[in-house]
């Protein structure tokens, strides 16, 4: 890619972060090593999606990356993870949305993160953040995507639907992709990234008492290592 007079250089490390769930604590922890090992450069950031839900602060883990973004050393990227989808659905569908939200996928532990009782309460400057939020990231080398793809589609004809809730034939598939596919959502029982030759999954389950993952990406296609809090 060439780049354009006046503007930052593109970042030598890729950062792809995995299914945060409100694991604040852990965020910090993972992301002072991502610093440490970008020593100064400015480096790039992939959140794959999932602040919200289960874990305990949802609320501060959103204003975390928030405040990376307004950071001249970071360039940062957020996906939007299923749970998020979750949430905005609430205002769209009515209660019956809220209620699935609540209760299957722990949205009771966002709106505690916040103190407040309704999705309508959640600050304007949060909800405006998830509704920014991107399905895909093309880096030109990876794809990075919340939970996967069709494997039987080309990347450029994926749906909504199935970047944002694939498990299978996803996760079975050994299709070579156009790009190599990165993602989360299907938390590993391992507690280790999968890494397999047409994709990554990067959540180790943090909200489950796995670790929160940082893959680190370079100019080689596949991660040259991986961070933990
Ligand atoms: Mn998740």
């Amino acid at each position: 890619m060439q780049k354009a007079p006046g503007q930052p250089p593109v970042p030598a490390l890729t950062f792809a972060i995995g299914d945060v769930h409100g694991c604040v604590d852990k965020l910090h922890s993972l992301l002072s090593k991502c610093e440490n090992l970008a020593a100064g450069t400015r480096a790039r950031y992939v959140f794959i999606g999932d602040y919200i839900d289960r874990g305990p602060d949802a609320n501060r883990a959103i204003q975390t990356i928030i405040d990376l973004q307004k950071r001249p050393d970071a360039e940062v990227i957020c996906l939007r993870g299923n749970h998020e989808d979750l949430l905005l659905n609430c205002f769209e569908d009515g209660a019956e949305q809220l209620v699935h939200w609540l209760l299957m996928n722990g949205g009771a532990a966002t709106l505690r993160s916040y103190g407040v009782e309704s999705v309508h309460d959640i600050p304007g400057e949060h909800l405006a953040w998830i509704r920014s939020l991107r399905l895909f990231y093309d880096d030109g080398k990876r794809y990075f995507v919340h939970a996967g793809v069709d494997p039987d589609l080309p990347l450029s004809e994926q749906s909504e639907h199935d970047q944002l809730w694939i498990r299978e034939p996803f996760l079975s598939s050994d299709k070579i992709f156009d790009r190599f596919v990165v993602h989360g959502h299907t938390p590993q029982e391992s507690g280790l990234p999968d890494i397999r030759p047409n994709r990554l999954n990067i959540d180790t389950a943090a909200v489950y008492g796995g670790k929160l993952t940082a893959a680190v990406f370079m100019d080689e296609v596949l991660p040259v290592k991986f961070l933990t809090d």
